[in-house]
């Protein structure tokens, strides 16, 4: 069943009831204002960080699902009983006659018509701007005139958005607001901090607003039947403490077939440093260069540019990559969805969606590492900052943050590190970039390490840091140490405790001791394969050798205590016993190291690869994907920590855990198999899921972390959608294993696995500047390629750069042996 369709060629998705399974998100903003906004206009904003800078106040977890957001009501000032509606369903959900919801690139607009009065509202956040736009036009489609009243609504949040759990006794009395020409401005922290504050201004004359939750609600009302809005009438409420909001009252006139165009913007503001202050020296706050930005954000003429230029920004970042294959699935996510996900992973990482509160956690180390593998494609300035601060908050130890704040950039204190696969994670994603965008130069960047030590050393040199942590650190059996976890923040091997009965929450963890993980091995391999390469480029042949050995050593480790006899072990607890083997009751065979292994190309030569992924697939493969293990824990282990505190079938307990899936299509690529690499990239790829939409139940145009696997009791629902590694692997296994398209050091590589009956697809892509058009066509069986370069034989499978300035290369492929 579905609740709408995937519009193309507007790059949208059309919701079309307004009761999705779950709340379906759209996330607003691309560098520093962000928003989060479902199909019921939920959700809130925030300027760079969740947590510190955070505009509209949410309530996450509640009943209904998606409380607070983006309101606006309208009311029939004609009707003899109060008669008042969301035009976006929520928070009253009256019964509209028409509603959708087109969630866009950068935007959402939805659109509802009651009683004849159409409104259709679009919220973006403009590019290179600290605020966000809500654009509406209204029109009275009846025979007769209407007089309508219009409120909008937002729940102000500009603190610690932590304290509204923990501490909000004195969010309840630091609120403060003013209200200066029909403009509302919170400013919270401006009493302390004097440098920032929220706004919210409407393009119209008011008739009214309101600033204070309690009045405008009304005594024990809710957001569904505001006191304020059932009168039509607006209570002028001034704020000081409890809960400040912004509502603007509009009351309009439309004759039949009148349209209405009201704008509202919504933004954060930092005054310059040099003129922060009020100049008489009050509390008020200075709108110097504020009002400048407000008045041209209520203009319909910029507005409607605005918009227009965030299609462009996107189509433009689109073109990075389009492809025209058999499979329309294939082609939608690549082209469209993948890509943009791509980007909200890189911008939140795993911090704010509509499962990830955005105050619990910061930026990962290892998640943003990984989200780079995609996301170099598509904005390599960006790409190569994150990286360099994501190696700022390494250790001289080589070990790193496991999570750092976006504002400050520091390190998270209380998760700290220990985390034993996050640092092997930068070595992949600095090789990534230098394949993309051969800038070299960021190797010689001079990197702090943990930035309160005031020590810096180069980003080669960090990268070198990070694999000395792993052979630094090898246990027993001489596989890596996995510290507090390894890829599975759930795997804890190390946890202890003298008292039964204790859940792994409250134990001593051993800080990484003994337990060994199989699955760091297989990273390190794969890692240190790809630093050598670095270092024979840079012609230091003496640190190449020195790795490689380090590296065949690892493989030979992961084929004798690795190798369980027909696929390879997870890991080894604290007391020697090993994890992923046909010796254990539950959890004999885990994916993440049979992706990781073969990945790094250990066991291709000898058949372990293959066996492997055959059991791989006769055991941990479902028609909804690849679960990560099985069988599942059924009970609690303090040994093995909190993956066996999930139930059957649920997150790291025997889901499908998305993250992996791509690895086992890279895997199967690895090996030749195309088939099977398509196949279970398909049983994951959200669009290929749409006419399931009432058992997946998340958005299916975005991956989601995990889908109930097969010991589950709803196998197939989805949970944690967006914030995802998914993301950036699916991509990568897609477009550069499965499609073959793959940047290298010296060029362009062109090595498809796909399935035997594609007979032919095309790519154009954008690389180093230059513009690829590449043709394939199987002219047999396999998968050997014979290139075709400007119509000229060329050896290899490696299209180079040219060298004369050229800005479009066409390649023609051919491929199997006829
Ligand atoms: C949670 C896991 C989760 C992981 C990453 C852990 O703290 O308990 O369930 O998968 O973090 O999100
Ligand atoms: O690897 C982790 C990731 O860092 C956060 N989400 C869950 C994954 C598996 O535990």
């Amino acid at each position: 069943m579905r609740f709408g369709f995937f519009d193309d060629l507007h790059l949208e998705y059309v919701i079309t009831r307004p009761d999705t399974p779950l709340p379906w998100i759209n996330y607003l903003g691309t560098e520093s204002y962000f928003g989060i906004i479902s199909n019921t206009a939920g959700g809130y904003s925030f300027y760079k960080d969740a947590r510190l800078r955070r505009l509209i106040r949410f309530r996450y977890n509640n009943a209904p699902l998606d409380g607070n957001g983006r309101y606006v009501y309208l009311r029939d000032d004609d009707a003899a009983q109060p008669d008042f509606w969301s035009p976006t369903w929520q928070p009253t959900r009256t019964p509209l006659d028409a509603y959708t919801c087109r969630h866009g690139l950068g935007y959402t607009r939805i659109a509802s018509q009651r009683k004849g009065i159409t409104c259709e509202t679009t919220y973006f956040v403009p590019l290179g701007q600290d605020l966000e736009v809500w654009d509406v036009h209204l029109t009275n489609q009846r025979g007769t005139a209407a007089n309508l009243s219009l409120f909008s609504a937002v729940e102000f949040c500009l603190w610690d958005a932590f304290d509204d759990a923990n501490n909000f006794q004195r969010n309840y009395s630091i609120g403060e607001v003013e209200v200066v020409d029909g403009v509302i401005y919170h400013k919270s922290e401006y009493r302390e901090r004097r440098d920032h504050f929220a706004y919210f201004a409407c393009s119209e004359p008011l008739a009214g607003y309101d600033t204070q939750r309690e009045d405008f609600l009304g005594p024990y009302r809710g957001w569904d039947a505001p006191a304020a809005v059932e009168e039509g009438k607006a209570r002028q409420s001034l704020a000081l403490g409890w809960q400040p909001m912004g509502s603007h009252h509009v009351r309009l006139h439309l004759e039949p077939g009148e349209s209405k165009r009201v704008i509202f913007v919504l933004g954060y503001h930092e005054n310059p440093e040099n003129d922060k202050f009020d100049p008489a020296g009050t509390q008020t706050i200075n709108k110097k260069t504020v009002l400048p930005v407000i008045r041209r954000f209520l203009q319909p003429d910029v507005v409607s540019q605005a918009l227009a230029d965030i299609q462009q920004y996107w189509r433009n970042l689109l073109q990075g990559m389009q492809v025209d294959t058999p499979n329309e699935h294939a082609n939608r996510m690549i082209n469209i969805w993948n890509v943009y996900q791509l980007m909200v992973t890189f911008n939140f990482s795993r911090s704010s969606s509509y499962f990830e509160s955005g105050v619990g956690r910061g930026m990962g180390f290892r998640d943003s590492a990984q989200d780079l593998l995609g996301f170099v494609q598509l904005d390599a300035q960006r790409a190569r900052q994150r990286i360099l601060d994501l190696a700022a908050t390494q250790m001289a130890s080589g070990g790193a943050y496991h999570q750092y704040q976006p504002l400050t950039k520091r390190g998270n204190h209380d998760v700290g590190s220990n985390f034993n696969d996050d640092p092997l994670w930068l070595v992949l994603a600095v090789t990534a970039y230098l394949k993309e965008s051969g800038d070299w130069s960021i190797l010689q960047e001079q990197v702090p390490f943990d930035l309160e030590h005031g020590s810096e050393d180069s980003l080669l040199a960090h990268m070198e840091r990070s694999l000395n942590y792993t052979q630094e650190r090898l246990g027993p059996h001489g596989l890596p140490l996995i510290g507090r976890a390894d890829w599975n923040d759930c795997l804890n091997l190390n946890c202890f405790s003298d008292k039964p009965g204790q859940s792994f929450q409250t134990t001593t963890n051993r800080e990484g001791k003994v337990a060994e993980s199989v699955f760091i091995g297989g990273l390190f391999v794969l890692a240190a394969a790809e630093m050598e390469a670095v270092y024979d480029r840079l012609g230091l042949t003496a640190k190449a050798a020195e790795l490689a050995a380090q590296r065949v050593n690892m493989r030979a480790v992961l084929n004798t205590a690795g190798w369980d006899g027909s696929w390879f072990r997870r890991a080894y607890d604290h007391f020697g016993n090993p994890l992923g083997s046909q010796e254990c009751t539950e959890g004999q065979i885990f994916v993440e190291p049979q992706g990781m292994c073969v990945m790094a190309g250990v066991g291709l030569e000898d058949g372990r690869a293959e066996s492997a992924l055959n059991a791989v697939r006769e055991h941990l493969g479902t028609p909804h994907g690849v679960v990560v293990l099985w069988p599942a824990f059924k009970q609690y282990y303090l040994h093995i920590g909190e993956i066996s505190s999930y139930p059957p079938g649920y997150k790291e307990n025997g889901s499908v855990f998305c993250h992996t899936n791509p690895w086992i299509q890279i895997a199967e690529a690895r090996l030749g198999r195309g088939e099977r690499a398509l196949d279970y990239y398909l049983r994951i790829n959200p669009s290929a899921r749409e006419e399931i939409s009432e058992v997946h139940r998340c958005e299916p145009y975005a991956y989601a972390q995990m889908i109930a696997g097969k010991e589950a009791v709803k196998p197939g629902e989805a949970k944690n959608s967006w914030l995802t590694g998914t993301a950036a692997w699916s991509y990568v296994a897609v477009t550069q294993w499965i499609l073959g398209i793959r940047p290298t050091f010296d060029g362009l590589k062109i090595a498809p696995v796909v399935p035997e009956d594609w007979t032919a697809f095309d790519v154009q892509r954008t690389f180093r500047g230059v513009r690829y058009f590449i043709h394939v066509e199987r002219v047999g069986a396999g998968n050997a390629v014979r290139l075709e370069v400007e119509g000229a034989p060329v050896e290899g499978d490696v299209v180079g750069i040219p060298s004369g300035g050229q800005t479009e290369v066409r390649v023609r492929a051919y491929l199997g042996t006829a």
